[in-house]
């Protein structure tokens, strides 16, 4: 149902372990999939968390942002492979040399999905990152990523990953609610997938949040394709 994928960052203040398994519970059969990160994974342990997720079957990526020389990342990937996580996040601008190439090898034979980040959903990413998108996305379709994570926020540069990659890779948009993108302008964009955080995680009832955000997608979608 929609093309939401939970973003899980529990807020300071709550007991982490019991806030994820609740939101895991009420959100699992409707989500396309969960992404994990920091603010989770340190609270409560890899261990624990993947107990949470032991019988999941959906797509679950730790969002890691790793950032490193490719054989510490690989180091990582080997870890994360005794887990429920299939899929993971790193940045692409490491470089492809000794670094995103290598990881990608790994993450193919560990049959992980590999999404690198080549545009971010804050201003700063335009500082930097979007003065090398084009070069951040070839890099990842040179090395076969699954995917990419481009803002929602600026669907105008959604649109050029997408006229860049073609059908060669996986777009995730974050961004939607929260940060101020209206459900559905990232895959209106030509995104394959809106992460959706506290919108749905941060309300009173998380299920109502879920299916009030894919209504709005789905509008938004029937308006862009007509
Ligand atoms: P929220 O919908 O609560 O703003 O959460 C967005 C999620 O997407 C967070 O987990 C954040 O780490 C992630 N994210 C982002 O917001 N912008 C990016 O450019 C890349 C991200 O991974």
């Amino acid at each position: 149902m929609g093309k939401v994928i939970v973003a899980l960052d529990p807020p300071e203040g709550v007991n982490p372990l019991d806030w994820v398994k609740q939101r895991y519970t009420s959100l699992k059969d409707l989500a396309e999939g969960f992404k994990v990160g920091l603010p989770l994974t340190l609270r409560v342990g890899l261990g624990k968390l993947n107990e949470v997720f032991r019988d999941y079957d959906g797509l679950l990526i730790a969002d890691l942002k790793l950032a490193d020389i490719g054989d510490i990342m690989v180091n990582v990937l080997e870890g994360l492979s005794k887990t429920k996580v299939n899929g993971v996040i790193a940045h692409a601008f490491v470089g492809y040399e000794d670094g995103v190439g290598k990881l990608a090898l790994k993450s193919k034979e560990l049959g992980i999905k590999l999404i690198t980040v080549v545009s971010m959903s804050h201003k700063g990413s335009l500082e930097f990152m979007d003065k090398h998108l084009n070069e951040l996305v070839e890099l990842s379709i040179k090395a076969g990523v699954w995917g990419v994570v481009a803002p929602a926020t600026r669907p105008d540069v959604v649109k050029r990953v997408r006229a860049l990659a073609g059908d060669k890779l996986k777009i995730l948009t974050p961004g939607v609610g929260f940060q101020g993108a209206p459900p559905g302008v990232g895959i209106c964009a030509g995104a394959d997938y809106e992460i959706v955080g506290r919108a749905i995680t941060s309300a009173a009832d998380p299920i109502k949040a879920f299916h009030d955000i894919v209504l709005k997608q789905e509008e938004a979608i029937k308006e862009c394709v007509s």
